[in-house]
């Protein structure tokens, strides 16, 4: 694609999805996501039932270069994995001083975040909402509602995603239904 001309995108308000062929979706199912939750029986469980869906996410096919901005949607189908709600995977940025921004379109979630040192960050995303994740600072989307949880992103295109420590043991605070409500609690890989 000719990154150097102007050019417009609809991403439709409701689903977040962007008609144009030149966005590309990604996919992620329960059987992608198994070692992120922390009950792998319900997630077993999850996978045998028909291996739900998770989250769809869509970006433009753009060189990876530091003067590009990457953007497109991310939309998080509701649901809950034993009691941890339907989230993304979770990233630090390869160049992790790179910032992203978010813009909740649809839904309600929450933006959980953490520094390598420890630091943990997490804020509730509705409709209308901007958020800034500051460089250094990994993310993951949860959503918390009961409809999809729709948000357009932008990012360097040569941040990079580093899954490493998230995929191994997860964000340090969890977020789980109690008594119908979202509760953040600790992840005992963590203590
Ligand atoms: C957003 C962006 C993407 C990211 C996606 C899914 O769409 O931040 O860069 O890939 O969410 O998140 P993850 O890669 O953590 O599964
Ligand atoms: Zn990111």
């Amino acid at each position: 694609m000719n990154s150097d001309k102007p050019f417009v995108l609809d991403f439709d308000l409701l689903s977040g999805l962007c008609k144009s062929e030149r966005v590309k979706p990604k996919y992620r199912y329960a059987s992608d996501m198994r070692d992120q939750f922390l009950d792998k029986n319900a997630a077993d469980m999850a996978i045998k039932a028909g291996n739900p869906l998770l989250y769809e996410f869509y970006g433009l096919d753009l060189p990876e270069r530091d003067n590009v901005l990457q953007f497109g949607t991310t939309k998080i189908y509701p649901g809950k994995i034993g009691s941890e709600y339907y989230m993304t995977k979770g990233h630090f940025h390869t160049l992790l001083d790179t910032s992203e921004i978010y813009y909740c379109l649809r839904g309600h979630g929450i933006m959980m975040m953490e520094t390598p040192e420890g630091d943990v960050d997490y804020r509730e995303m509705l409709p209308g909402d901007a958020i800034y994740v500051p460089g250094r600072w990994a993310h993951r989307s949860i959503n918390t509602g009961a409809t999809p949880f729709v948000m357009f992103f932008v990012y360097r295109a040569d941040a990079g995603h580093d899954y490493g420590t998230i995929e191994e043991k997860g964000f340090r605070r969890l977020v789980v239904e109690k008594n119908g409500k979202p509760v953040v609690t600790q992840n005992p890989k963590w203590l």
